[in-house]
């Protein structure tokens, strides 16, 4: 019999219009628009990632950064195994706020969620206010992966969940991680779900060695 479908929750966070949408969208559809619309409450999406030794199923929860939705957010944050914390490098107010999301995340979790920090709109660099050594310095202090990005350009969103993938228990990364710590724990077991199973993480997998090698 095959290995059971590996399913993680994840939930992206961050400010209104740092580009949470528009990664998903451009990492499931292959797409971007220019205008803006608000995500109202909570969108959810799920894709499998198939990666060298094993295939992953991530399960997106898109969220919404404006401030009258707040209240949902932290039972998603609770649920989800990883969490994808965006700011947007031309607006430097987004990269500070992301530690309050980091903060989120580590109170609801503690250090069982993998959490990556990701720079998006590297397209728009004239007007860059956050430097990439000031994001890797971030991900580094706090435990995270980290990556710059362009929805628009479509740069790095394919690298970025592919990465976050493999950072994930079941595969080789995950491994090393468990050397470090972590285990899986099959929550649903195999059975009844359609052959997934949720992987919970005991520690949080902090490949900091890559942590700044996608940051171009
Ligand atoms: N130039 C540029 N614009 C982007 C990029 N990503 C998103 N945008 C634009 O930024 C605006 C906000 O993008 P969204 O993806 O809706 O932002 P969001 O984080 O989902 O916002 P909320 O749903 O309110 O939390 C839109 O006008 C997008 O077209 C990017 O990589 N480059
Ligand atoms: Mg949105």
């Amino acid at each position: 019999m095959s290995a059971p479908l590996a399913k993680f929750k994840t939930v992206l966070l961050g400010d209104t219009s740092v580009g949470k949408t528009s990664i998903v969208t451009r990492f499931m559809y292959d797409n971007f628009d220019k205008t803006y619309q608000a995500t109202i409450g909570i969108d959810f999406l799920s894709k499998s990632l198939h990666l060298s030794d094993r295939t992953v199923r991530l399960q997106l929860w898109d969220t919404a950064g404006q401030e009258r939705f707040r209240s949902l957010i932290p039972s998603y944050i609770r649920d989800s195994s990883v969490a994808v914390v965006v700011y947007d490098i031309t607006n430097r107010a987004t990269f500070l706020n992301a530690d309050k999301w980091i903060s989120d995340v580590r109170n609801e979790r503690g250090d069982d969620v993998v959490i990556m920090l990701v720079g998006n709109k590297t397209d728009l660099s004239d007007k860059r206010q956050v430097s990439v050594e000031d994001g890797e310095e971030k991900a580094k202090r706090d435990g995270l992966l980290f990556i710059e990005c362009s929805a628009k350009a479509g740069f790095n969103v394919k690298s970025l969940f592919r990465k976050l993938a493999e950072s994930l228990p079941g595969g080789e990364g995950g491994e090393e991680n468990r050397a470090n710590g972590s285990s899986v724990s099959t929550a649903n077991g195999s059975n009844g779900k359609g052959g997934m199973v949720d992987i919970k993480l005991s520690a949080a997998p902090a490949n900091l060695d890559d942590a700044g090698s996608c940051a171009c």
